[in-house]
């Protein structure tokens, strides 16, 4: 008998026990918030067409992101992972600062 006729028992959850680590389990990634602040000197279409550009928002959910801004302070955009929170208010910062709009994001955790 050749090696290949030989059965071969890989194991199934029937017959091989499992055990369960808590450093196995898939945990949810840590989200963060991306606040959107308020300022005198930003013009309300600017901040419309970023929250459409960068976060994708519609003109509906832009408008009500940035009139919360402007009537509280500031207002919460999105969630996101650290990673990808932290490259859109770099984006926000870059386009506002190529046309002279002091407007500012940040991320905190949620
Ligand atoms: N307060 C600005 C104005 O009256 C508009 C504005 C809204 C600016 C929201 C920033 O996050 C902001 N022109």
């Amino acid at each position: 008998m050749s090696d290949d006729d030989k059965d071969v028992d890989i194991g199934t959850d029937e017959n091989v026990d499992v055990l369960d680590r808590p450093e196995d389990e898939v945990k949810e990634p840590e989200m963060y918030k991306v606040v959107l602040h308020n300022d005198d000197y930003t013009t309300k279409e600017f901040v419309v067409q970023i929250l459409a550009e960068v976060f994708h928002k519609s003109f509906p959910e832009a408008t009500n992101i940035m009139l919360r801004a402007h009537r509280n302070g500031k207002a919460v955009i999105e969630t996101y992972t650290f990673d990808i929170a932290q490259t859109k208010v770099k984006q926000v910062h870059q386009k506002a600062k190529l046309k002279g709009y002091p407007l500012r994001c940040s991320v905190e955790p949620d």
